[in-house]
């Protein structure tokens, strides 16, 4: 039985010693220290000895075992750390080369200038403790038309001419069904704003794209009344434009706010006197918005007598265009990188 046990340890200790892998080497380990490896069985056999033997063979037994789990440890560490060294060797970089694009070789990207005015309006507004939604592209006829007070049948469903898919529900059409989730998930008093991009069945012209971007608002407290809505639209155009901006409200007809406006800013391209952009009357049409209609506020589960709001709905690419001077709105989407570069 010496023999045997003498035998197992130097075949084991020579193997591990020139094993190559870990795997090698776990594949040992089962082969004599596993449950069923030869030295476990001698181990497990030690009760069957005679008594004058059982002590020697055990003693010797377990010595062999420590050997064996020593050397497989040692075996393991070494090939662990010329792993590591080949890593090192194969795959190191140099942090300290410049990289393709600032020697010229390649393109670094940048963000679209829409993506650009969404996240600075997400960063205004988030300051002034709104939180963003976010909302479904395709809809439901309930988020876009019924929930904001237009029913079925309704002429103002005409305003807003509509991609509907053929299950009945469409593209939305405004970015207003976000303001209705958001009452559903949220409890009074709210502050949100739900940017995204939305869809008309239009055909395009330099103001008009089908496919374009807003960023919703909507703010509902105790007592809201115009000139909170009066205080974040001026706070937001100066924000954007980085000077105090001169606005007018206009009525407006949303079904949604009652009473509802067009918010005009003095033109900034020729400071109001008249120029193209503004048709010649020193005024541009910037965001409709309102204070929200009660029956809205009941769709979003929230009580009129105890609460009310303000809204709006700011459409980006106009904006865009009237910070940068933008003569077409089809260059959005255009993907020309001349148009692209200079943001
Ligand atoms: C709406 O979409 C309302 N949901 C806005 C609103 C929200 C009003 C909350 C009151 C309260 P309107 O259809 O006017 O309103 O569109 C809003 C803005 O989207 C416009 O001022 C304009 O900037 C932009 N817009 C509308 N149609 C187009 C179009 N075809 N191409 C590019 N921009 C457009």
């Amino acid at each position: 039985m010496e023999n045997k046990l003498e035998e197992i340890k130097k075949q084991t200790v020579d193997a591990v010693r020139s094993a190559k892998t870990a795997d090698e080497l776990e594949d040992l380990r089962v082969r004599v220290l596993g449950r069923k490896g030869s030295l476990t069985i001698i181990l497990r056999s030690l009760g069957d000895l005679p008594p004058e033997t059982r002590g020697t063979i055990g003693k010797k037994s377990n010595e062999i075992k420590k050997i064996i789990e020593e050397t497989l440890e040692s075996r393991l560490n070494e090939l662990n750390e010329t792993s590591l060294d080949g890593l090192v060797t194969s795959e190191w970089i140099d942090v300290t080369l410049s990289s393709p694009g600032a020697t010229g070789t390649a393109k670094t990207g940048r963000l679209h200038p829409i993506s650009q005015i969404q996240y600075e309006i997400e960063d205004i507004f988030t300051s002034m403790g709104f939180e963003i939604l976010d909302g479904p592209e395709a809809e439901t006829e309930y988020y876009n038309f019924e929930a904001l007070n237009i029913p079925k049948h309704h002429p103002a469903r005409d305003m807003q001419d509509t991609f509907w898919t053929e299950d009945g529900n469409l593209l939305r059409t405004h970015t207003s069904p976000i303001q209705v989730r958001g009452m559903e998930k949220m409890k009074p008093p709210l502050r949100i704003v739900g940017p995204g991009r939305v869809f008309r069945y239009e055909s395009t012209d330099a103001s008009h794209e089908n496919t374009f971007y807003q960023v919703e608002g909507m703010m509902i407290d105790r007592d809201i009344s115009v000139s909170h809505l009066i205080y974040v639209m001026k706070e937001l155009l100066r924000r954007i434009f980085k000077r105090d901006v001169k606005i007018r409200l206009r009525p407006g007809y949303f079904p949604f706010v009652e009473p509802g406006f067009e918010l005009d800013m003095n033109c900034l391209i020729c400071g109001g006197t008249g120029c193209s952009v503004c048709k010649q009357s020193g005024w541009v049409e910037v965001l409709p918005c309102g204070l929200v209609h009660p029956a809205v506020l009941r769709y979003g589960n929230i009580d009129p007598s105890q609460w009310s709001g303000f809204a709006f709905g700011l459409g980006l690419n106009r904006l865009i265009m009237m910070k940068y001077g933008i003569n077409d709105i089809r260059h959005f989407l255009s993907g020309d990188e001349r148009f692209l570069v200079q943001f």
